[in-house]
């Protein structure tokens, strides 16, 4: 199983709600307000690691969500913030809303970027104390968030890509200059998803990807089709390695012009990456006389190594020459694009829509805003709120709209006759 490409659900922590504590104490009558505010809820937090190069982990986990905030308490005590939840995925992963528009590139090792950030927590009452009210017995809620839907798509970063028909020694070539452990094996489609090693070179390390083997027709889906190709648009260099010796009855020119040609048809910008070309399976028979022909058609346009990479000949060449090239070539950046927030900010404008006669709805921002930070529960604090609706033109709007004394009033959750 190889997964780069999935959608997730992530939340960030609701904010805790404020308290409408009103103080006690022996002999001490009225004591006032003293409810705290709530507690801001946790963060969804993205973090990129280079330990991981699948999105695998994500098929059993899809849902991540942030701490609530606590509730303030009596005393002026605040609620206790949220925890955040951290997403680790690996460096590459690009992340999406359901419209396919970026939020963030997750490029470098170890960036973190905050992708919900938790509810505010609402105010406790002592914030709504005034002359006029000295008691007030409501306090704000805190600001609940929502779930989202993201879309994350691998789209590894690596120095180098090796591309190829399959079976002509990629992985092994990869298991020769790193680290790196790839199943290798004698049949086509060893390897079924990208594998990544680092090669050093005395001062200088670089990332070489192993994608599976293309064929004709990758492009549109045959093999394992091309959405490995993915994972090479983020190179700087390909490496194109060939079975030179046709050991398979084909014909290493045909291969090469073939797999080129599925490699820019799946996206024509491939062709500003520099190619140099592995003439693989030197060891065996006609290996030098295709090489010959190779070199005549190609000689001009391309660096070819000869190798035996079973053996490791050729390696040290090879990897000089990459060395070589990719110290002249620009390092590789992040994605451009507009970051687009996952968040929509709430307007204050509102509409009043005249449901049935005498039924009126006010909708809107506005009432988003309203429902999520006033307890309508009690008397004043729906004071409190009716006199919000003044102040922001609301009750005028009505009044044009019709409504007049008895008529009612629907506004989020709430339902109210109308008064003049
Ligand atoms: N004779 C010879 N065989 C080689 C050489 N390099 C690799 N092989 C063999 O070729 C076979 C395929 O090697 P892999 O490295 O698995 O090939 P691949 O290109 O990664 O293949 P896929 O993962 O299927 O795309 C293995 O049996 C290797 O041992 C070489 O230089 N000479
Ligand atoms: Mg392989």
């Amino acid at each position: 199983m190889f997964i780069d490409k999935v959608k997730i659900f992530i939340k960030a922590g609701d904010g805790g709600n404020g308290s409408a504590s009103l103080h006690a104490e022996k002999y001490v009558p009225n004591g006032g307000p003293d409810g705290g505010d709530g507690g801001k809820g946790g963060d969804v937090i993205f973090v990129a690691t280079s330990a991981e190069n699948t999105l695998n982990e994500f098929h059993y986990q899809k849902h991540f969500r942030a701490g609530n905030g606590g509730n303030g308490g009596s005393k002026n005590c605040y609620g206790k913030k949220g925890a955040d939840i951290i997403v680790k995925v690996p460096v590459g992963t690009v992340i999406k809303n359901i419209d396919g528009e970026i939020i963030a590139d997750m490029f470098q090792d170890g960036q973190q970027q905050v992708i919900l950030s938790g509810g505010r927590g609402g105010r406790g009452n002592y914030h709504f104390k005034t002359s006029r009210r000295q008691s007030p017995s409501f306090a704000e809620h805190g600001v609940k968030t929502q779930e989202y839907e993201v879309v994350l798509e691998l789209k590894t970063i690596a120095d180098v890509g090796l591309v190829g028909f399959p079976n002509v020694g990629k992985s092994t070539l990869l298991s020769v200059v790193s680290q790196a452990k790839p199943k290798i094996a004698n049949y086509h489609f060893t390897t079924l998803s990208p594998n990544l090693g680092v090669v050093n070179y005395y001062d200088n390390t670089f990332v070489m990807a192993d994608i599976p083997g293309l064929i004709e027709g990758a492009s549109e889906g045959a093999g394992l089709g091309h959405s490995f190709l993915r994972h090479i648009e983020r190179t700087r260099l390909l490496v194109h390695v060939l079975d030179i010796s046709g050991s398979e009855q084909r014909d290493p020119l045909q291969d090469f012009e073939l797999i080129n040609n599925e490699i820019y048809s799946y996206d024509a910008a491939l062709k500003r990456l520099p190619m140099i070309v592995v003439a693989n399976k030197m060891d065996m028979p006609c290996a030098e006389e295709n090489l010959r022909r190779f070199t005549d058609k190609y000689g001009d346009k391309y660096t070819i190594v000869p190798m035996t990479t079973i053996i490791h000949e050729g390696v040290n060449q090879l990897i000089a020459e990459i060395a070589r090239q990719l110290a002249e070539l620009p390092p590789l950046q992040p994605l451009e694009f507009t970051p687009v927030a996952l968040e929509q900010q709430h307007s204050d404008d509102f509409a009043v829509e005249i449901l049935e006669p005498d039924v009126f709805e006010v909708v809107g921002g506005l009432v988003e805003t309203l429902s999520r930070k006033i307890n309508l529960d009690d008397y004043d604090s729906f004071g409190y709120f009716q006199r919000v609706l003044k102040e922001r033109g609301v009750i005028s709007e009505l009044r044009k709209a019709g409504a007049h004394d008895g008529s009612t009033v629907i506004v989020g959750d709430v339902e109210f006759d109308f008064v003049d």
